[in-house]
């Protein structure tokens, strides 16, 4: 009887050890932290400068005034990115955040998104060409605007339609996120009232706000995605200033009502778009830039170059042929 071959034991049938793998991305990214690029975008003066500082819990978008009622109107005139490194727990996160002028207050405002979109567009342009170039760096800083917080004014109304012309031609290049700007305005019951109005408009124009989900995501990211849809939009308070609350200097406003904790939960939705944005969906909205708006960008700009040199070519052969 021929003896049947006994496969040697290989290193490989005993422990690997690739389950290691997962400590040395952790260390790796850790190591090279996480960079977020947030755009705000919203009529003028809804309080969009003021939402960045509170993110950033510090004054760095300099501060011009209507601090007093003599002082000029602090108004953004151009598009503006201001960074901040945010360093929790030994995790290395830069806040990289995009301030844009506010629009609507114009006679015509026909095309007032064109330099916020173009913006968006230039900068999945440039990460294009650092990508085709051949000496490509193996690390390409990311300046891809990860997600665009749109800020919503709180009428307790509904939209207008400037806002969902805008609303419309951004959610083609970025993940869009609305707020509803100054929510201290509105008691909590004219809140969720007008929360609803807005989600059912947005569904009405087919405005596509993150987050989507994908097959790939398990239950439980399907889930906490339908809660923050059913979140959406953010009621945000922002402030930058110090307010007295039971003793304790907290960031805060006061108002004819009282006095608004921008950090409470129980005043304002500030801490869940926070909590959103740096923690919860950090890496999806990364991802999702990455994966969807960036590659039909390039997948479209790849196919025009493509077209273009096809054309350059049969011209060439059409003057050989005729003996040009
Ligand atoms: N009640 C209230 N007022 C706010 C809030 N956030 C900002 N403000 C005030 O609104 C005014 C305008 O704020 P900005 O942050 O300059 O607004 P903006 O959207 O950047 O304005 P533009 O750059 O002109 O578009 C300031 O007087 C702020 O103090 C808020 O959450 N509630
Ligand atoms: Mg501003």
């Amino acid at each position: 009887m021929a003896a049947v071959a006994q496969t040697p034991h290989t290193p490989l049938e005993g422990y690997v050890g690739f389950d290691s793998i997962t400590s040395q991305i952790e260390a790796k990214l850790l190591k090279r932290g996480f960079a977020l690029n947030i755009m705000v975008v919203g009529q003028t003066g809804l309080g969009k400068s003021t939402l960045v500082n509170t993110l950033f819990s510090s004054h760095l978008i300099e501060s011009k005034g209507r601090l007093e009622s003599h002082e000029a109107v602090r108004k953004t005139t151009e598009i503006h990115p201001v960074s901040h490194l945010v360093i929790e727990n030994g995790v290395k996160l830069r806040l990289n955040i995009v301030d844009t002028p506010g629009y609507g207050d114009q006679v015509n405002n026909d095309n007032c998104w064109d330099p916020i979109v173009k913006y968006i567009k230039d900068q999945h342009s440039a990460y294009l060409r650092k990508e085709l170039t051949a000496m490509r760096d193996r690390y390409i800083a990311d300046t891809r605007i990860h997600v665009c917080l749109f800020f919503i004014n709180p009428t307790g109304h509904g939209l207008r339609p400037i806002d969902v012309a805008v609303m419309k031609k951004l959610s083609d290049v970025v993940n869009v996120v609305p707020v509803i700007a100054k929510s201290d305005s509105l008691t909590l019951d004219e809140r969720d009232l007008f929360k609803e109005r807005i989600r059912a408009e947005m569904q009405y124009n087919n405005i596509r706000v993150y987050p989507f989900d994908n097959e790939e995501y398990e239950d439980e990211e399907r889930e906490l995605n339908e809660r923050i849809r059913a979140l959406i939009p953010f009621a945000v308070v922002g402030s930058e200033k110090q307010v007295v609350i039971d003793g304790k200097s907290v960031r805060g406003r006061k108002n004819r009502y009282g006095v608004i904790n921008v950090e409470n939960e129980n005043h304002c939705e500030f801490v869940y778009l926070r909590n959103f944005l740096t923690r919860t969906h950090l890496q999806d909205l990364i991802e999702t830039t990455a994966h969807i708006h960036y590659e039909q960008f390039r997948s479209k700009q790849l196919l025009a170059l493509k077209e273009s040199s096809s054309r350059q070519q049969a011209q060439q052969q059409a003057q050989q042929s005729n003996g040009v």
